[in-house]
């Protein structure tokens, strides 16, 4: 397995999130990496494939917006990280604003994912571990993408969850783009991957299963229900509280349905907030479940790409993540 990280990708370093009425310290944060690092060992630094891969897919306006966001918060006057404060729920129509706080809006879905002065930085090389990863996959090597921060709530055009660029949708397309014509998304971070379920619908041959909690109870809410399922999209959620014995299950659903279509590649969407101490989330997933949960799906016996999301129990996280790469 090669594994992908970027010191570049240190920059990102949010302060705090806003949910329930109050600011909280970020539980996306740079710790995790360093809780990662010291369980898997040394890892290669990726190349850099610019922007064209991440333009693909997310829009270009967006994509300019991250770049600049930060420089536009300071220019109006402000400090700390940029936070929306306004959305355009009823009408969303992306323009062209004078104004800091009418761009956060439209690009944002929520008030998780702060915009700072090295957010660009760490998205963009995060995106280029998971393009390289690619380059592994297909020079047949199994391959994990350390992203941080993570990708699969951000959409072709806005952020949200703590995802800024998509990170499996850049190398699903990227992996289209050198040849795999059918490729599989697999997502099995304890949230619903919002932003990747839209992206795919824009992507013929691209199929995305998800095992999540069920989002009448938990974020993103707006998506992840079963009746949003058909031709590329297959929803499993899965109640709070959930154990080994059912999640296996869904997941042997989820791979069944992915293994119809014949995928030549495939991109797992791993979060290890599906652990039974993740102080944001609710499964009850352990340590020694993550080599089986693996292991059932290295065999589809697909080349495949794990991208890093989600997983805030820092000190169990490495361990989380190393038990999960061992399975494969
Ligand atoms: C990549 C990823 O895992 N993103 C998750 C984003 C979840 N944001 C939810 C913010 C609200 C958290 N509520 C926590 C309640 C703790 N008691
Ligand atoms: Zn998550």
């Amino acid at each position: 397995m090669r594994i992908f990280w970027d010191e570049r990708q240190r920059a990102h370093r949010p302060r705090a999130e806003f949910f329930n009425g109050a600011l909280h310290p970020a539980a996306e944060s740079e710790s995790r990496t360093d809780s990662i690092l010291a369980a898997i060992g040394p890892a290669e630094a990726p190349e850099d494939h610019g922007e064209t891969p991440i333009h693909r897919v997310h829009d270009v306006g967006y994509v300019a917006f991250l770049e600049r966001a930060h420089r536009d918060w300071l220019a109006a006057g402000r400090e700390g990280d940029a936070f929306p404060y306004t959305f355009p729920v009823v009408h969303r129509r992306l323009r062209s604003f004078n104004r800091i706080d009418a761009d956060l809006g439209q690009y944002s879905i929520d008030t998780s994912t702060p915009i700072g002065p090295g957010t660009w930085q760490a998205s963009y090389w995060g995106a280029q571990c998971a393009l390289s990863g690619v380059e592994a996959v297909l020079g047949g090597s199994n391959a994990f993408a350390l992203c941080r921060p993570p990708g699969h709530h951000a959409g072709k055009d806005y952020c949200g969850g703590y995802s800024y660029l998509n990170n499996a949708v850049i190398a699903a397309a990227h992996a289209q783009a050198r040849g795999a014509a059918r490729v599989a998304i697999l997502d099995v971070d304890y949230h619903h991957g919002n932003g990747t379920q839209d992206m795919v619908a824009d992507l013929d041959g691209v199929r995305f299963a998800s095992l999540h909690a069920d989002p009448l109870t938990d974020y993103p809410f707006f998506w992840g229900h079963a009746d949003e399922n058909g031709d590329k999209v297959h929803n499993l959620p899965l109640p709070r509280g959930t154990t080994f014995p059912a999640y296996d299950a869904a997941l042997a659903r989820a791979c069944d349905w992915l293994a119809e279509d014949e995928p030549e590649l495939l991109v797992v969407s791993f979060g290890a907030d599906t652990f039974e101490g993740d102080p944001i989330s609710h499964f009850a997933l352990r340590t020694d479940d993550y080599p089986r949960l693996a292991g059932r799906i290295a065999a589809l016996g697909l080349p495949t790409l794990v991208v890093m999301e989600g997983g805030y129990a820092v000190d169990a996280l490495g361990p989380n993540v190393a038990a999960f790469l061992s399975g494969f």
